[in-house]
């Protein structure tokens, strides 16, 4: 007697080519479900496996030439020669030796670029979850003192709970962000001390002062009803008169030019008995020309109990931040506003400012749109963006 196995896809299948093959004499000593384990779990299915015994004097296989062959994505084909069949098999066996050769490799690179290589010396931190949260914070603008001091204490080797780790992370940046959230905003109350309320807006360059204006007293005028009147002396930039007036003038609100300082009170006494803020726009000043700062700190002294915000990019980095945050503080109280969070790749600055603690984040700009691009600081869905979701 001897033994032949046949495999396929069903047990009909292969009951069916034994019974070809071997005839009805043939015996079936067993039909089992084979699933393929390892590295051939990826590359092939599981299939029917049948073993028979037969009698070689009886049977003559050969001469049937019904051999059969389960191609790797697990089909059966009965055509040609077996031998044809074993050829190609060989072929394809070493095509995907080939491609997992080539797997391995790309797998390698990609755990080189993470560094979470378990063997590397250069690692921070001794959790491999850690050192990839730890690298995808610093690739986010991340300081890495901000980094050390939220991962530190979930830095144990023997801390293999992932969806632990990153919810702790995650709770420990809300806590850093939510610090900096402000309580409350002269801007958000409603104003009813007869007399506008006024609000000033500092900055550099093209952060997106007026933008931001021409959002936050949108909002104002459509969803509260407020009435809001406009100052600038932003007198220095081509056109930037022009760009509050378009807005002012969709809005129907009224533009006020300051040319000088010895202006801003008789401008203000204009416009504070109709309005319930005045928005003051100013120029955009290098925080670095001693004379554009004391022209601030001047403007400044001419408004009575402002509210400030000082607006910064977030394409800009910590240090410069910073460097502007510090030269302001000299002379003024403010909040922040972050603007063109969709443009940056390193949200991580808002984690270090806010850790930084000086200053309340008032709201982020996401987008060009006026009036929608704009909205509260949320601890919350800065923290998802540095863990790795979009910002919504
Ligand atoms: N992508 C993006 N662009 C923005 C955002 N806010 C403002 N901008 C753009 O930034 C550019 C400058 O905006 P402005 O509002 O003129 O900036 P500014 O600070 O008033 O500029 P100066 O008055 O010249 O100092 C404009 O093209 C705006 O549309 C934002 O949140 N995202
Ligand atoms: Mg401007």
């Amino acid at each position: 007697m001897k033994i032949k196995k046949y495999q396929g896809e069903t047990e009909e299948q292969v009951i069916e080519m034994a019974k070809q093959e071997l005839g009805n004499d043939a015996i079936v000593l067993s039909i089992k479900r084979i699933t393929p384990t390892g590295i051939f779990s990826i590359i092939k299915k599981p299939y029917i496996e049948l073993t028979a015994s037969y009698d070689e004097n009886k049977v003559n296989i050969e001469s049937k030439q019904k051999g059969f062959f389960i191609d790797l994505k697990g089909k059966i084909s009965s055509n040609n020669s077996l031998e044809d069949k074993l050829k190609e098999k060989d072929n394809t066996i070493e095509k995907l030796e080939k491609r997992i050769v080539e797997l391995e490799g790309y797998l390698e690179k990609a755990m080189k670029s993470l560094s979470i290589d378990k063997n590397s010396t250069n690692n921070k931190y001794k959790n491999q979850v850690v050192q990839f949260i730890y690298e995808m914070l610093l690739s986010k603008g991340v300081h890495s003192t901000v980094c050390n001091e939220i991962l530190e204490s979930v830095d144990k080797e023997e801390n293999q709970n992932i969806d632990l780790i990153v919810k702790i992370v995650y709770t420990k940046i809300v806590e850093i962000l939510n610090q900096a959230v402000c309580d409350s905003l002269e801007i958000e109350n409603d104003n009813k001390t007869g007399e506008a309320k006024s609000i000033v807006f500092l900055g550099t360059t093209g952060v997106g002062k007026t933008t931001t204006i021409a959002k936050l007293s949108s909002q104002l005028i459509m969803n509260k009803n407020k009435k809001i009147g406009f100052i600038t002396s932003d007198t220095y930039r081509i056109a930037a008169v022009e760009q509050l007036k378009i807005y002012a003038e969709i809005l129907g609100s009224q533009v006020e030019v300051v040319y000088k300082i010895d202006d801003v009170k008789q401008k203000i006494d204009k416009l504070k008995t109709i309005n319930d803020y005045i928005f003051f726009d100013t120029a955009g000043r290098s925080h670095k020309n001693e004379k554009n700062m004391e022209e601030i700190k001047e403007l400044l002294k001419e408004i009575d109990n402002p509210e400030i915000y000082l607006v910064v990019s977030s394409t800009s980095n910590f240090e410069d931040i910073e460097n502007i945050i510090n030269t302001y503080s000299k002379f003024s109280k403010f909040n922040l506003i972050f603007t063109k969070i969709d443009e940056t790749d390193t949200i991580g600055t808002i984690l270090n400012i806010a850790h930084y603690g000086k200053n309340k984040i008032a709201y982020v700009t996401v987008g060009q749109n006026v009036p929608s691009d704009i909205e509260k600081f949320s601890g919350e869905k800065i923290a998802k963006v540095l863990l790795g979701s979009m910002y919504k």
